[in-house]
């Protein structure tokens, strides 16, 4: 299915990024795509810093020219737009258990990544936080991001014990949030999921054999 009228400015490298592709292909949805190249700095420049005043990817852009930025609103409206193949439930209640677990993967998870990520990497020096602001690094945050994504892996453990998926029974947005983590912790802190949780890699197995986890 296409949906010709909107524009993803996004990244190949950004975690951030990869959470939209992977939201799209699961929705079976192909929409224009424009690359922000991070490496050459190219998100601070004028041109993009008029389409996303945050200066972070990704944003989708809607035919009228409305630019949302956050990966959750942007979640939100592809789910509004195309409501089949659900990643947010069918009832209230689970679009607020999704909501609420997509959430949580998003501040235990990837915000702990993302912090230790930012405040160790040589080329982020002076941009430890994301955004319209320029931010020196905190060494000490390298330490204690590193404890903090291993306390979010034993609580996903925990979690992924009870129940298939990381929100309940079905497959949701919050599956997408805590693999994008998982995967981006292995990869920039060489600080993988433990071998030894067993429902957390019975999860990661047949989350990571889905087609869409390539986009
Ligand atoms: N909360 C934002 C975070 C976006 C973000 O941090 N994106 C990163 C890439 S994953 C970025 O654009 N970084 C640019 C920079 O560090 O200057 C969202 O949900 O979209």
């Amino acid at each position: 299915m296409s949906s010709e009228n909107l524009k993803l400015y996004e990244s190949a490298g950004s975690p951030n990024s990869r959470r939209v592709r992977i939201f799209l292909a699961e929705k079976g949805i192909s929409i224009a795509r424009v690359t922000i190249d991070l490496g050459a700095k190219e998100q601070l420049s004028e041109a993009y810093s008029r389409i996303n005043p945050r200066r972070v990817v990704p944003t989708l852009v809607l035919a009228d020219g409305t630019a949302i930025g956050e990966v959750p609103a942007i979640f939100l409206y592809l789910e509004e737009i195309h409501p089949d193949s659900p990643l947010f439930g069918t009832s209230p209640k689970e679009r607020a258990l999704v909501t609420m677990w997509e959430r949580r993967m998003e501040l235990e998870g990837f915000a702990a990544v993302m912090e230790t990520v930012r405040n160790a990497a040589a080329g982020l020096k002076g941009r430890a936080i994301a955004g319209t602001h320029d931010y020196e690094q905190i060494p000490a945050l390298v330490e204690r991001g590193r404890l903090r994504v291993t306390d979010f892996y034993a609580d996903l453990e925990a979690r992924l014990a009870e129940l298939p998926f990381v929100a309940g029974n079905e497959f949701s947005a919050a599956d997408i949030t805590a693999i994008v983590a998982i995967d981006f912790a292995g990869k920039a802190l060489n600080l993988p999921m433990p071998e030894s949780h067993q429902a957390s890699k019975r999860w990661y197995a047949a989350v990571a054999a889905r087609p869409s986890m390539s986009a």
